[in-house]
């Protein structure tokens, strides 16, 4: 779809939609989505992406906590009741040509729902200066220009994809690919310059070095939204020729931290802030810790690309502010030259497997609600493909794994779903019945 084409369509599809409550989108990686996300913010209309594989019950949860009014495009699913919008509808030739007002600044983009500790996911509220800021800052990092092919296959429902993988394409003008999956063969085959990844994709992409060799023609390889490993960055750069990019963000407060098109690239470390972004790393009463590459702090980062709350949480939008800082809950280090390295999430309860982000709360619940688990504790265990695998260590009934597994895939997403299931007499408890989750790991 040419440029032209895109603004046509959304243009037309935004006069019908301009002042809508929250419209949902079932994000699956088509032309479609990149239609309905456009219109939406052609229109100044908040758009929530809803995973096209989650269950009903995280569906429900989303398009109730986003109070989405309708749904805007093709989406399969039987329970709900809200109203669809057509996108193919409107006869664009028949519309007028004054061109829309562009939406104010501060005005809300995309409502993305993510995982924390505890609870249901929390719709994070990005708004269109957030969203501008942080795609320039990544285009002055990476010289990304509209010269670039941008190439990747990852989801259209979380800040990987979309914001950076669709909208900083758009913003910068240039070309992009989806590969639909992010296969190795798919990212051989897609001739881009720019290329986006996740550690696990990375990986398998290195498992296959006839396909990571088709790449040694592009410009940058960037890997975010978990760690990459060493060992991977090193296979990576023999069989391409390109040191990787690392870049670090949050859903919260989109990419903060990344190396440069023309800068160090150090295997393990996340670079330093982008343009508009600043960071501090505190100790546990708050205080800053040196800046020697080795003195562990949590990481605060303050700047023009963060989120502006959780919709309907004002007290947890609050509690993750301390004096205009807000806190990532991730553990990482700065060295005397700024660089930053992450070291590991401060939660124990964050799960990240293939650059998903899984609350571990959250599969507890669902598990909890079938009949035959009496107490379940989930924990992410390391594993060399998905950075962290999903195991669920069960206190229950005689019942098969695939049962239990099959039941959390009928409640939430796919890729929250325990790889595996161990059943367990009893859980560790400390002398106060606190569960201790590290025992398990
Ligand atoms: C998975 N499968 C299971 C299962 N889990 N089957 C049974 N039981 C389970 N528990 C199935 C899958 O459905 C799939 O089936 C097959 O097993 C392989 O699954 P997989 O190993 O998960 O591979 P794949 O589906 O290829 O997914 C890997 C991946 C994916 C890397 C492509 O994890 C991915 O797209 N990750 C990107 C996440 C992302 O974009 N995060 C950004 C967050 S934003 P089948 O039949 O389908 O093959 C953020 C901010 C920032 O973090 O900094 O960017
Ligand atoms: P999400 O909420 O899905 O946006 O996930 C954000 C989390 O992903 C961060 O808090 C980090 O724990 C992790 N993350 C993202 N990028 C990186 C990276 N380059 N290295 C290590 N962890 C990362």
């Amino acid at each position: 779809m040419s440029r032209d084409q895109l603004a046509e369509r959304a243009d037309a599809i935004a006069r019908r939609i301009v002042g809508s409550g929250p419209l949902a989108v079932d994000a699956t990686s088509t032309l479609a989505t990149v239609v309905a996300v456009v219109a939406g913010m052609a229109a100044g209309v908040a758009v929530v992406p809803v995973p096209p594989d989650s269950g009903p019950i995280e569906r429900g949860h989303i398009l109730r906590d986003s109070g989405a009014v309708a749904v805007l495009g093709e989406a399969n699913w039987p329970e709900v009741k809200l109203p669809h919008i057509d996108l193919d509808a409107v006869d664009v030739t028949a519309l007028d040509a004054g061109h829309l007002l562009e939406p104010p600044d501060s005005s809300t983009a995309l409502i993305m729902y993510t995982s924390g500790t505890t609870g249901a996911p929390k719709g994070v509220v990005l708004s269109r200066k957030a969203i501008a800021a942080g795609i320039d800052g990544l285009a002055d990092a990476w010289e990304w220009t509209c010269d670039d092919v941008l190439a990747h296959g990852l989801p259209l429902f979380h800040v990987h994809g979309l914001v950076l993988g669709v909208l900083g394409a758009l913003r910068v003008g240039c070309r992009l690919v989806h590969t639909g999956r992010p296969t190795p063969a798919a990212y051989a085959a897609a001739r881009g310059s720019l290329y986006f990844g996740v550690p696990t994709v990375w990986s398998r992409v290195c498992a296959e070095p006839n396909a990571a060799r088709e790449l040694a023609h592009a410009r940058l390889l960037v890997s975010g939204s978990a760690p990459l490993p060493v060992p991977v960055f090193e296979s990576l750069r023999s069989l391409t020729g390109h040191a990787p990019i690392e870049r670090y963000g949050m859903t919260e407060t989109l990419i903060t931290l990344s190396t440069r098109a023309r800068g160090e690239r150090r295997a393990g470390w996340v670079g330093t802030p982008i343009d508009g972004v600043t960071t501090r790393l505190v100790d546990d009463a708050g205080f800053e810790v040196p800046h020697d590459g080795e003195t562990i702090g949590e990481l605060r980062v303050a700047g023009s690309t963060l989120f502006d709350g959780y919709l309907n949480h004002p007290d947890a939008t609050a509690d993750s502010f301390d004096d205009g800082w807000f806190g990532t809950g991730d553990a990482a280090v700065i060295d005397p030259d700024g660089f930053h390295r992450i070291v590991g999430r401060q939660s124990i309860d964050i799960i990240k497997s293939g650059g998903f982000k899984v609350g571990a709360g959250e599969v507890e619940s669902a598990l909890l609600t079938h009949p035959a688990v009496h107490e379940v504790a989930v924990v992410g265990l390391t594993d060399d493909d998905l950075g962290q695998r999903i195991v669920a260590f069960v206190v229950g009934d005689t019942v098969e794994s695939s049962v239990l597994v099959a039941h959390v895939a009928g409640e939430l997403s796919a890729h929250k779903r325990p790889r595996e299931i161990r059943f367990v007499a009893e859980l560790p408890r400390n002398s106060m019945g606190k569960l201790q989750k590290s025992l398990l790991r």
